[in-house]
C-alpha cells in the first residue's frame, strides 16, 4: 500500500525503535538482564527506543520540536511542528513480558495533530492515521465498532496504580461501568487501548490522568476511523486533560453520562 512521504517517515522510525525494544524484550524473558535489576533495564531499553526515534524523526525533518517522555521536550527552529512520542507505552507489561506495549508516534502542525503511528514490535502490529486519510491496521482500513447497546459492549479503562490518582473514584467509576455494560479490560498500554478503539476490537474507553503522548497518535487514529474521543466533560481536549473517553459516537455519550458526574 502507498502511504505518504510523512507516514513512510513516521512508520520507518517506529520500526527501528521497535527492534532495538524487541531485542530488549527477549533479554527480559530470558532473564538476561543486568545485576541492577530488570526496571533499570527498561529505563534503558525505554531511553534507548527514543534516542532512535529522535534521531530518525529529526534526520528525515530537521527542524521539527520533539517531546518525549523520557527526554521532555527539545525545541525544533520549525515552531509549527512538533513531533509527539512515547518509545515505550506500557512500560509495566513490558517489565513482565507481557506483549502489550507500543510506541507512539504523533505529529502536531499548528495545535492539531495530523497523523498518528502506533506500533507494537511483539506481535508487528502496525496502526497508522492521517489527517483526512483514514487508519489503518497493517494497511486494512479501520473503522469503530457500531454497537449501540452498552450491554453488549466491552469496555477498555485505565486503573491508577500505587501512589497515584484517586482510587476512590476509580472504584467509583468501574462499579457504574460494570453494571451496564457485557465486559469489563485493562490492557495497560493507553495508546493501544485507543488503537483497539479504532479498530472496532474494544467499543469504548476510558482513563484518567494520562499524559500527551498516550493520547496523540491514538486520538487521531480513532478520529479517522469515525469515533469520537474528548475528556470527561464529553467535549473537551484530551490532550490538555489527560483524560480520555472514547468509542463510537453513541457509546462515547453514553459514557459521558455516566462518568461526569463521579
Ligand atoms: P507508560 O507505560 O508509558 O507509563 C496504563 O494505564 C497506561 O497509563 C500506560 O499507557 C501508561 O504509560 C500510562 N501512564 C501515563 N502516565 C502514567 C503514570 N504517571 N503512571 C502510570 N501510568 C501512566
Ligand atoms: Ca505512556
Amino acid at each position: 500500500m502507498l502511504h505518504s512521504a510523512l507516514i513512510n517517515v513516521m512508520v520507518k522510525a517506529a520500526r527501528n525503535a521497535g527492534r532495538s525494544l524487541k531485542r530488549d524484550l527477549g533479554e527480559i524473558e530470558h532473564l538476561q538482564v543486568s545485576l541492577k535489576g530488570p526496571a533499570n533495564f527498561v529505563t534503558k531499553a525505554d531511553q534507548r527506543a527514543e534516542e532512535l526515534l529522535y534521531a530518525d524523526l529529526t534526520k528525515s525533518r530537521p527542524g521539527y520540536g520533539f517531546i518525549g517522555e523520557e527526554g521532555g521536550t527539545r525545541e525544533g527552529a520549525d515552531k509549527s511542528h512538533t513531533w509527539i512520542v512515547d518509545p515505550l507505552d506500557g512500560t509495566t507489561n513490558f517489565l513482565h513480558g507481557i506483549p502489550q506495549f507500543a510506541i507512539s508516534i504523533g505529529l502536531q502542525r499548528d495545535g492539531v495533530i495530523i497523523a498518528g503511528v502506533i506500533y507494537n514490535p511483539a506481535n508487528d502490529e502496525l496502526y497508522i492515521a492521517e489527517r483526512g486519510k483514514g487508519a489503518f491496521l497493517n494497511d486494512q482500513r479501520l473503522r469503530v465498532a457500531g454497537r449501540r447497546k452498552l450491554d453488549e459492549c466491552v469496555i477498555g479503562c485505565g486503573l491508577p496504580h500505587i501512589g497515584r490518582g484517586d482510587h476512590e473514584q476509580s472504584r467509583r467509576e468501574l462499579t457504574a461501568i460494570q453494571q451496564k455494560v457485557a465486559g469489563l479490560r485493562r490492557f495497560g498500554a493507553a495508546s493501544l487501548d485507543l488503537a483497539f478503539i479504532a479498530a472496532g476490537r474494544l467499543d469504548g474507553y476510558w482513563e484518567r490522568n494520562l499524559q500527551p503522548w498516550d493520547i496523540a497518535a491514538g486520538q487521531i487514529m480513532i478520529r479517522e476511523a469515525g469515533g469520537v474521543i474528548s475528556g470527561i466533560e464529553g467535549d473537551d481536549d484530551p490532550l490538555k486533560t489527560g483524560h480520555v473517553i472514547c468509542g463510537n459516537e453513541f457509546v462515547h455519550k453514553e459514557l459521558v453520562k455516566i462518568l461526569k458526574p463521579l
